[in-house]
């Protein structure tokens, strides 16, 4: 239903085929030390209060056991994924930013007064206190790797397949098990409840050029390229080679299939080039048990993103135009605010200036933008 709003047009007509994204499954989440937690004797938490206890408790022990108390990092997260990881517990969509609520009504959540003023202020509080370290705006994935291979961090945000291919498996004692494992948590909640935000399902069109000689022809291509065997292709690759069908009709990738090179050569999942529908199966066939069972757990917490909406060509341009200085703008002041280079007795100031640089036209536009995909929706 939702792909269906997304790629019908202004005037209600659909012009494309899509290619899509697995949507709400193996997106970004919360993952924790599975070790560091039983050592702790604690659960996984899912709240914030609860949280900042946990990471308390894992700066100030020596949860690897190297006879330090003072290497360990409590948590390891890339600026990028802050939003995702506490934007929910303060009912923020910083991911997205746009956000609508139930009756349709758009805001801006990076001008929200009240939440997203809490939001900085808790990761000042955590900054301050060096929960958050001081490199958190640089540090990227293979620093993440780097120290989880290196037993020094307890607490992880990422895309969940990151979870068991690149985390665990660098894990000194991982065995294959989830008690060995960084392991997939609940989402945190605080003045609201916690939430993971998912990925727009559409991941690409294909349409025909209106002087293309050949249209019918093309179409008739695409029409193959969108069917049941291309669509089984995609995803497994060939039969009898990098996969099996039993009895029941249910598909195992080959033994040869778990060397990914190979596997790739087959062009599994071909982003971008044919309307591929991604497939969950075929990648819980890639992770481990533990971890493929921890994401179909986790599904029940990711909402759906903002949503991909036609543009007309004037919406365009104002978006275009204003877009790019507010959101400098808001990550700037973001990371001053967190940081403490600039003191949240600015706030104000700073709410001020998103409409110095056109919040509201631009709001208008994503109203009128989204009006018009829920009535496609609803129809
Ligand atoms: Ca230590």
């Amino acid at each position: 239903m939702i792909i269906k709003a997304e790629i019908t047009a202004e005037d209600g007509h659909i012009y494309y085929v899509p290619g899509t994204n697995v949507g709400k499954d193996y997106q970004p989440v919360l993952m924790y030390n599975q070790k560091w937690l039983d050592e702790a004797g604690m659960k996984a938490p899912e709240n914030l209060d609860d949280f900042v206890a946990l990471l308390r408790y894992f700066k100030e022990n020596d949860m690897n056991g190297n006879g330090d108390a003072t290497d360990e990092i409590p948590m390891s997260i890339m600026a990028d994924f802050l939003p995702y990881m506490f934007g929910p517990a303060f009912g923020l969509d910083l991911v997205s930013g746009f956000q609508a609520d139930d009756k349709g009504n758009v805001t801006y959540a990076y001008a929200d007064s009240e939440n997203f003023k809490a939001y900085l202020e808790f990761l000042n509080g955590l900054y301050t206190e060096g929960l958050l370290e001081v490199e958190y705006t640089s540090l990227d994935r293979d620093q993440v790797i780097e120290r989880i291979s290196n037993d020094l961090t307890g607490v992880a945000f990422d895309f969940s397949w990151a979870m068991s291919m690149m985390y665990s498996n660098v894990l000194p004692y991982y065995d294959g098990t989830a008690a060995t494992a960084f392991v997939g948590a609940a989402p945190l909640s605080g003045t609201h409840d916690g939430y993971y935000v998912g990925r727009v399902e559409l991941g690409n069109m294909f349409g025909v050029n209106s002087s293309s000689k050949n249209i019918e022809l093309a179409c008739k291509f695409l029409d193959f390229a969108m069917s049941e065997p291309c669509q089984t292709m995609y995803q497994w690759g060939i039969e009898g080679e990098s996969y099996t069908v039993d009895a029941n009709g249910k598909k195992t990738y080959t033994v040869q299939a778990s060397d990914n090179d190979w596997l790739q050569q087959l062009g599994i999942n071909p982003s971008f080039v044919f309307p591929a529908q991604q497939s969950v199966v075929s990648t819980d066939a890639l992770v481990a048990d533990w971890h493929a069972e921890c994401n179909a757990w986790q599904e029940q917490f990711v909402v759906d993103p903002w949503p991909f909406i036609y543009s007309t060509v004037d919406e365009s341009e104002v978006i275009n135009t204003y877009m790019v200085d507010i959101e400098t703008y808001v990550n700037e002041n973001a990371t001053a605010f967190i940081t403490g280079t600039k003191s949240l007795d600015n706030f104000d100031s700073y709410i001020e200036g998103l409409s110095a640089l056109k919040l509201q036209e631009t709001l208008d536009v994503k109203q009128k933008q989204y009006s018009r995909y829920y009535e496609a929706l609803t129809k």
